[in-house]
């Protein structure tokens, strides 16, 4: 059976959300505080060398440790298109390029400004490099917030008519910085994006086990 490294509310869910949704056996393999815990950090670097999650252990012992290659390799094993537009279908250049402009620009925000001690050695530094990965961070959402209002995206997701994988991560993304109130203020079609997708009933309950404050806010 699939094993999911897993953690609330970390990125973890992302893959979590699709291995619901096509109904994949899995089990959650928990992860401690990658930046608090030393331990934690030990133990999956045993598995995946950047002790990062998602990591997804496949049934014949294969470790995926990236968000995006996990997403069509779901699709993959699962057989299905329904989150990952196949090749015939008109979405699919968009829904490439918007899967790998989140783990290519988005996601790397956070890498960076979660610990900025790791990437900048000199304390004075560190606040202000907080503050500009932030603002690149909002400058990123900000491009996302244009492409889902553009005409070709007229419709409750980021591609229009039809959910991809790409709202699971918005779904996952708008709970976190620079924080709910700013997504709903400075990029409305991305905050209903998440909320939609949050409220898709095919995920069970992956949404409020991960964001119990969150979903209950
Ligand atoms: N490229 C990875 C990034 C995953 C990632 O950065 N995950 C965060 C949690 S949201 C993490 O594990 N951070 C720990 C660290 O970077 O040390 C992906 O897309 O799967």
């Amino acid at each position: 059976m699939m094993k999911l490294y897993a953690r609330a509310g970390w990125g973890s869910v992302i893959a979590e959300a699709q291995l619901a949704w096509y109904g994949l056996a899995h089990t959650l393999e928990p992860v401690g505080d990658l930046f608090a815990d030393d331990s934690a950090r030990d133990a999956l670097e045993g598995i995946n060398p950047l002790a990062q999650i998602p990591t997804l252990v496949l049934d014949d012992g294969t470790v995926m440790t990236e968000s995006a290659a996990i997403t069509l390799h779901l699709a993959d094993l699962a057989a299905e298109t329904s989150l990952v537009p196949g090749p015939d279908a008109h979405e699919r250049a968009d829904f490439l390029n918007a899967l790998v402009f989140l783990v290519a620009n988005v996601y790397p925000t956070y890498t960076y400004g979660d610990v900025p001690a790791r990437f900048v050695p000199a304390p004075e530094g560190r606040a202000g490099f907080r503050e500009t990965v932030d603002a690149h961070g909002k400058r990123l959402y900000r491009i996302l917030e244009q492409q889902a209002s553009g005409s070709r995206a007229a419709g409750p997701w980021f591609l229009g008519g039809r959910l991809t994988a790409v709202d699971i991560y918005l779904g996952a993304m708008t709970f976190w910085r620079p924080g709910r109130d700013w997504f709903d203020a400075e990029t409305p079609r991305l905050a209903a994006i998440g909320r939609a997708v949050r409220a898709h009933d095919r995920f069970g309950d992956v949404w409020t086990r991960n964001f119990p404050d969150e979903m209950a806010g």
